[in-house]
C-alpha cells in the first residue's frame, strides 16, 4: 500500500509521524524515532535555553486520553541544532518544532535552525502550559506580526502548529492570516488547552502545574481535531497541506483524518503509551483499512473540497473526478 505523502516538496515514505512533545525530547528518543517506522522525526518544541519544564506530576493517562502540563521541557536550541544534522542519517524528514516564551526567542531559534538544516520547521503557536503566557494562535494580530518577523529570517519551509478553534469565524480569520503569510503547512490541533481532570477518590486534580489545568489529548479529542482539519480543508483544499493531529489510536482514525483533508497524521498520546512500535502497528492497520475500502493509496481518499463526502469509485491508480457526494 502506498502510504507516502509530500509536504512543501518534502517526501515522506509514510504520512505518519510523532506529534511534537511525544517521545522526542532527548537524543535517545529522537534516535528511536529515526530507527522506527515513523515517516519523520519531529523534535520537541525548543526554546533558547534548556528547560526542565513544570513540576511533576505533569502528564497523566486518563480514560480516553491524557492530560499534560509539561511546560516545554527541552534541550535548548544549541543542543538540537547539533543533533539535527546527525538525525539525517535515518534518511527520513526531520521536522524541528520551534517555540519561545517571547517573540525574540522565535527569531533566535529561526537563526539557529537555518544553520542546522531540518527539512521543515513547525512553529508552535499553541503551547497552553506556560504559566502567564497566552497561546499566541488565539491572538490573530500577534500571530501575523510574529510570523512576518520569523519569515524574514527563515530560509527553510515552515508551517504552524495551531490550537483548536471552535468557531468557523476563527477558522476563517486565522486562515486569512496564514494565507497572507504563505505558510508551507499547518498542523492541527495542539492539545485542547486548560482542561481539568479530577480524581474523585483523592479529591484532587491529577496534575500539579497550573492548579491542575492542562492540555487534553488522545481519543477524546478526535472530533475536535477532525473538525479543525476539515474546517481548514474546506477553506484551502490542497493549497496548504494540513497535518492532522489528535485522537489517533488506530488505522481507522488515520483514515478519518485523511478523509477530512489531512495530508499526513501525527501521533501523540498513544505513542507515549505504546512506544515507537506503534508506528508498525498503525501502518499495518491503515493499509488494511485502505485495502478493504478499495483505495490505492493513503492520499487517494481525501474528501473532495467542494463536496462533503468524496468517494473513490474506481480502483485504478488515477484520481477519478466526479465524487459521489454524500451530505446529511
Ligand atoms: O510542553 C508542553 O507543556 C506542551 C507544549 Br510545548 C505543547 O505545545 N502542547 C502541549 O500539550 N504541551
Amino acid at each position: 500500500m502506498d502510504l507516502s505523502t509530500s509536504i512543501a516538496g518534502v517526501t515522506f515514505r509514510v504520512g505518519l509521524m510523532n506529534a511534537s512533545g511525544a517521545l522526542c525530547v532527548t537524543q535517545a528518543e529522537l534516535e528511536a524515532l529515526g530507527g522506527s517506522d515513523a515517516g519523520a522525526i519531529v523534535t520537541k518544541s525548543m526554546t533558547p535555553l534548556a528547560r526542565e519544564g513544570n513540576p511533576h506530576p505533569r502528564y497523566v493517562a486518563i480514560d480516553g486520553g491524557s492530560i499534560n502540563s509539561m511546560g516545554l521541557p527541552n534541550l535548548g536550541f544549541p543542543a538540537y541544532a547539533k543533533l539535527i544534522p546527525d538525525l539525517k542519517r535515518f534518511e527520513k524528514p526531520v521536522v524541528a518544532s520551534l517555540a519561545g516564551l517571547q517573540p525574540d526567542d522565535f527569531l533566535e531559534g529561526a537563526k539557529a535552525l537555518n544553520a542546522a538544516g531540518p527539512d521543515l520547521i513547525e512553529v508552535n503557536l499553541s503551547c497552553p502550559n506556560i504559566p502567564g503566557k497566552p497561546q499566541i494562535g488565539y491572538d490573530f494580530e500577534e500571530t501575523e506580526r510574529l510570523l512576518r518577523a520569523i519569515q524574514n529570517i527563515l530560509t527553510i519551509p515552515f508551517g504552524i502548529k495551531l490550537p483548536p478553534y471552535f468557531d468557523p469565524i476563527h477558522h476563517q480569520k486565522i486562515a486569512d492570516v496564514l494565507q497572507r503569510i504563505g505558510v508551507a503547512f499547518v498542523t492541527v490541533i495542539n492539545s485542547v488547552g486548560n482542561t481539568l481532570v479530577v480524581d474523585p477518590e483523592q479529591e484532587r486534580v491529577v496534575i500539579k502545574p497550573k492548579g491542575g489545568f492542562g492540555g487534553l489529548g488522545g481519543r477524546i479529542i478526535k472530533p475536535v481535531a477532525l473538525a479543525n482539519v476539515r474546517a481548514f480543508w474546506k477553506i484551502w483544499g490542497d493549497r496548504i497541506p494540513i497535518i492532522g493531529t489528535g485522537g489517533v489510536e488506530n488505522g481507522t482514525d488515520i483514515f478519518e483524518h485523511v478523509l477530512c483533508g489531512a495530508a499526513a497524521v501525527q501521533i501523540g498520546t498513544v505513542l507515549v503509551e505504546e512506544g515507537v512500535g506503534v508506528f508498525t502497528r498503525l501502518e499495518r492497520e491503515v493499509s488494511k483499512c485502505l485495502q478493504r475500502k478499495g483505495y490505492p493509496s493513503l492520499m487517494a481518499c481525501r474528501w473532495h473540497v467542494e463536496g462533503n463526502f468524496g468517494r473513490w469509485t474506481d480502483r485504478s491508480s488515477k484520481i477519478q473526478k466526479g465524487f459521489t457526494v454524500r451530505l446529511w
